[in-house]
């Protein structure tokens, strides 16, 4: 049988359990004090709805959505202050596996709470001289039932489970691929106390 990689989208990789417990430990205390200075909000999407995930951000750029439009800013919404700078254990991730030159603009830090899932989509708001840079994903916390599509929307998709630890790296023709969460399997990993999903993905972006 064909993988997911083979299947779908070219430049789709996965690296399970990447991220020892220890340091997957040591990225949950860093992501703590990232989230004092910048805490986690629901942003609102076009459609007027909180969105079920809750995100902030480190790094240059923060992903945010201001008044029904997506785009990146560099100060958080809330406090108007500039993000925290990406914890050295996420840096040295993205260092290992982007194969790219530069660090990236932007870390969006994605909260999973009970219930909370992330509709298929792209991540296209990063600018198309961005669009050569991989994005790359971190897992934290409970497991989750990623999605995985093509260039199209209605296109076929498959689905695996993104564990605690995961890494994935969607470069080429992946870069741009449909992806979405259907479902957290909360409760299931004692690493985030109170239980969630934490993940972060890096990107190059292109300017404000
Ligand atoms: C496939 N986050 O923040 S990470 C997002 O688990 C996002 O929170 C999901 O999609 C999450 O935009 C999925 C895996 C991932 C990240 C970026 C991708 C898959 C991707 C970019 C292109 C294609
Ligand atoms: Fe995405």
């Amino acid at each position: 049988m064909k993988s997911i990689e083979e299947k779908l989208t070219a430049g789709f990789c996965i690296l399970p359990g990447f991220l020892p417990r220890a340091g997957q430990e040591a990225m949950v205390g860093a992501l703590r004090r990232v989230l004092e200075a910048a805490p986690l909000v629901r942003p609102i999407t076009p459609w007027g709805k909180p969105m079920s995930v809750r995100m902030s951000s480190a790094g240059r750029l923060g992903w945010v959505i201001d008044k029904g439009r997506y785009r990146y800013a560099d100060r958080h919404p809330e406090t108007g202050q500039p993000w925290p700078p990406v914890p050295d254990e996420v840096l040295a991730v993205w260092q290992a596996i982007s194969g790219w030159p530069g660090d990236p603009d932007c870390c969006l830090i994605n909260w999973y709470g009970e219930g909370a899932r992330m509709g298929l989509h792209r991540d296209a708001d990063e600018g198309q001289a961005a669009f050569a840079a991989p994005v790359v994903s971190i897992s934290l916390g409970d497991p989750a039932r990623f999605r995985m599509g093509g260039a199209e929307r209605k296109g076929p998709t498959e689905s695996i489970v993104l564990n605690s630890g995961d890494v994935v790296v969607m470069g080429g023709e992946a870069r741009l691929a449909y992806h979405g969460i259907d479902r957290v399997m909360f409760g299931q990993d004692p690493l985030l106390a109170k239980g969630g999903r934490i993940n972060l993905t890096l990107r190059v972006v292109k300017s404000a």
